[in-house]
């Protein structure tokens, strides 16, 4: 087991190199949404679309069944490209190279992969992204940082979706980031709600940060 793992990763890691070694030299920001399923990576990614439809801004978008996730982000004028895991839980980095060779990006691109939903798999394949960003919304309780550490370690940065809810709920927001903080000292933190629009600036300019 532990021989396979070591085979499948070390496949995956030179494939994730090369594709990081292209996106620099397309000048592309590449960022990789990790999340439970439910925690509104795509609710986010459409609203984010929308307020940048003038910048270069691709998707790929990853589930183990269907289109749905494409089709919601065509509809806000994206281009996007649909990988289907089957089986799999996880995009894994050649994924990501057949979906930019489909493409035919030309350089210059803002790249958001959303990845298979579930807190595990994901954290472990590197794609060659700059970024992973982990979305917790608030009704999934403040622990999961604690529970599920390997993403939060992985992920520069944390969104707390699904502000609005506060109100109906017990979700400490200051216990949730001091997790956070627990497994990954470093990580940001932008609290936002995909559907009021609340935060979702700070979010964009995070973006924008880190294209200079
Ligand atoms: N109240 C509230 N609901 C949200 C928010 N973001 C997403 N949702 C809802 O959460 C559900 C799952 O969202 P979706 O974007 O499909 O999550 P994904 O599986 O992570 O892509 C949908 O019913 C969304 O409308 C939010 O900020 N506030
Ligand atoms: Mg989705």
């Amino acid at each position: 087991m532990v021989q396979i793992e070591q085979d499948i990763l070390g496949k995956n890691d030179a494939i994730a190199q090369e594709n990081r070694l292209k996106f620099a030299m397309n000048k592309q920001l590449v960022v990789n949404l990790v999340s439970s399923p439910g925690s509104g990576k795509t609710t986010l990614l459409t609203e984010t679309c929308r307020r940048l439809a003038a910048d270069k801004v691709v998707v790929i978008e990853g589930d183990q069944e269907t289109a749905n996730d494409a089709d919601r982000i065509r509809e806000t004028g994206v281009r996007a490209i649909q990988v289907n895991t089957g089986k799999g839980c996880h995009l894994d980095a050649a994924m990501i190279a057949s979906a930019c060779e489909r493409l035919e990006l030309d350089g210059g691109d803002l790249i958001f992969i959303e990845n298979v939903g579930n807190l595990v798999c994901p954290a472990g394949f590197d794609l060659g992204e700059r970024h992973k960003i982990a979305i917790l919304s608030v009704t999934e309780g403040e622990d999961k940082p604690l529970k599920y550490p390997d993403m939060f370690a992985a992920s520069s940065l944390m969104l707390v979706n699904k502000v609005d809810l506060l109100p109906h709920l017990k979700f400490d927001v200051q216990l949730c980031i001091d997790n956070a903080r627990k497994v990954n000292p470093d990580i940001e933190v932008i609290c936002v709600s995909a559907t009021t629009g609340e935060g979702v600036p700070e979010w964009i300019d995070w973006l924008q940060s880190q294209r200079k």
